[in-house]
């Protein structure tokens, strides 16, 4: 493979370690740990790494409500990702806002908005922010194929392209919003990128299973966007693996089809199994990076366990009446 071993150790490392956030959050949920409820993003997680190894130091970035442990290979601590997940004040809102809200402002996560869609013009405010420091950043925009249909996208993606602005709009389309497939939703497979040409972009779409096709293609596009050229779009294809939340029991789809997703489209496995067949990393190495990390996260939510929660003085502090 003709990449440094360091980069493909490091775009593993974030894998992995992805991953088994997104697992462990899952298992935490299921002990009664975390309130409200959550969205599983595993076996989505290669299209977030893939795509955000084209990253740099002053980028911004609006990440989703599925796949929230990217903000950890953003930079966000463990500590501060479960405070926030598990309600605790140690969390990044303190505790105010939940799973959704994990983003740090200091590492360019510009926080999240429930409103699916609306978080499309903040990535352009973002963008325009760059464009003032004259820089070569970019602003990243993750959005799912069921809220890319919303308004604020369109509008979001018109402005971006008529004032040129760094923007990556990136699409994550696992096939399904809630219960309701794509191919019900879009009269197009491909949501985002079979109407990029309307807005004047260019796009790719790509296996977002397969971590360096995504980082490939991503590197394309953020390219042409930072030269100055304006925003462009990426469209990565998954599938979801888990319910909608924790509990769903995903009658709308056919459960074969999931089994046979998993068994063949493991983001993780097999690009561990591309790295030990090259000789770039052994199988040991992968157990023991595993059995490091489950350790790392434990002891974490041991800490967080035992953290105070806000008090209710404390709820309204940085609300604007
Ligand atoms: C404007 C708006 N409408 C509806 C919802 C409720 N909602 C939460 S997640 C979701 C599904 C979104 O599907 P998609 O964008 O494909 O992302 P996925 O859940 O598949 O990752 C919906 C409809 C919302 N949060 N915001």
């Amino acid at each position: 493979m003709d990449y440094a071993k360091e980069f493909l150790e490091k775009i593993h490392e974030d894998l992995l370690k992805t991953r088994m956030l997104e697992e462990k959050l899952v298992e935490t949920y299921a002990e009664g740990k975390v309130p409200g409820h959550i969205h599983s993003g595993v076996g989505q997680e290669a299209s977030y790494v893939g795509v955000l190894a084209t990253r740099k130091p002053g980028d911004y970035f609006k990440i989703g409500h599925r796949v929230i442990a990217a903000t950890c290979i953003l930079g966000n601590p463990l500590d501060s990702f479960f405070g926030e997940c598990l309600a605790k004040k140690t969390g990044n809102a303190g505790g105010r806002g939940g799973v959704n809200h994990t983003g740090r402002l200091q590492d360019g996560v510009l926080g999240m908005s429930g409103t699916l869609g609306c978080d499309a013009g903040i990535s352009v405010g973002a963008a325009l922010t760059i464009e003032a420091n004259g820089t070569d950043n970019v602003s990243y925009f993750f959005v799912g194929d069921g809220a890319a249909n919303r308004g604020p996208v369109s509008e979001a993606m018109t402005l971006a392209a008529d004032w040129k602005l760094p923007v990556v709009f990136v699409c994550i389309n696992n096939g399904y919003g809630i219960s309701t497939p794509t191919t019900f939703s879009s009269p197009v497979p491909n949501v985002l990128a079979d109407r990029a040409v309307g807005y004047g972009m260019p796009s790719v779409v790509v296996d977002g299973t397969d971590v360096l096709a995504a980082y490939e293609a991503a590197k394309k596009m953020v390219e042409y966007t930072r030269a100055g050229n304006g925003p462009s779009v990426i469209e990565c294809k998954c599938y979801r693996w888990r319910g909608h939340f924790e509990g769903d029991q995903c009658p709308y789809r056919d459960g074969t089809v999931t089994e046979q997703e998993i068994a063949e489209r493991d983001c993780l496995k097999n690009f561990e199994q591309v790295l030990a067949d090259s000789g770039v990393m052994t199988a040991e190495q992968f157990a023991k990076m595993r059995a490091d990390f489950d350790q790392e996260m434990n002891e974490s939510i041991e800490r967080t366990l035992v953290a105070p929660e806000m008090t209710a003085d404390e709820i309204y502090d940085y609300l604007y009446v």
